[in-house]
């Protein structure tokens, strides 16, 4: 069990640590890997979510799943770029959370991964938990604690 205290301004940070699902990069699972290929190299981030049409989350991408399948015995091959798609290559065995999050839960899976996605029970995808935004709620609260909470010492 983490600390009341942390764990009620944690949850007053909570919609600060949410990117929404507008503000993060994504690609559709129907997008051929050429085209996914230019999303991550233009974006920049090291995975990224795939959403299906209905903007519903499926997944994730990464740019090793992509040129996997590029690597022949001797040379590479462009020909997987328009053959594939999205969905041929991605993972799909994610750890995802619905809002509102369990604090608790939250820190323990940002130790291993660098976000976590938001779906609604519906599937659609609500955005992303990232280890950045979590790591600024915490610094947040250990400057406020004092404010907030009187905690002494145990004798
Ligand atoms: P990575 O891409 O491996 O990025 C690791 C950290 O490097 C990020 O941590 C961020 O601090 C910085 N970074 C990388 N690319 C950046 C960029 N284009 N602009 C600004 N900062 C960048 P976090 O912010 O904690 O993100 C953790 C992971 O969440 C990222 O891992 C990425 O996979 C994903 N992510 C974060 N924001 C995203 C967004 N807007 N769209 C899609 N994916 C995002």
């Amino acid at each position: 069990m983490i600390s009341k205290a942390i764990n009620a301004m944690l949850k007053e940070q909570e919609q600060h640590f949410l990117i929404p699902g507008e503000m993060v990069a994504s690609v559709n699972e129907d997008n051929a890997l050429a085209h996914a290929f230019l999303v991550l190299t233009k974006v920049r981030y090291s995975k990224i979510p795939v959403l299906d049409k209905d903007s519903k989350f499926k997944g994730l991408l990464s740019m090793p799943m992509i040129t996997d399948t590029m690597l022949g015995l001797e040379q590479l091959s462009l020909a997987p770029l328009d053959e594939l798609c999205v969905k041929d290559v991605m993972e799909t065995d994610v750890q995802t959370i619905e809002n509102p999050y369990d604090a608790e839960l939250v820190m323990h899976l940002l130790v291993d991964l660098p976000f976590i996605p938001v779906v609604a029970s519906t599937g659609e995808f609500t955005g992303i938990v990232t280890r950045r935004e979590f790591m600024k709620a915490l610094n947040h609260i250990s400057h406020n604690l004092d404010n907030e909470y009187d905690i002494q010492p145990k004798a």
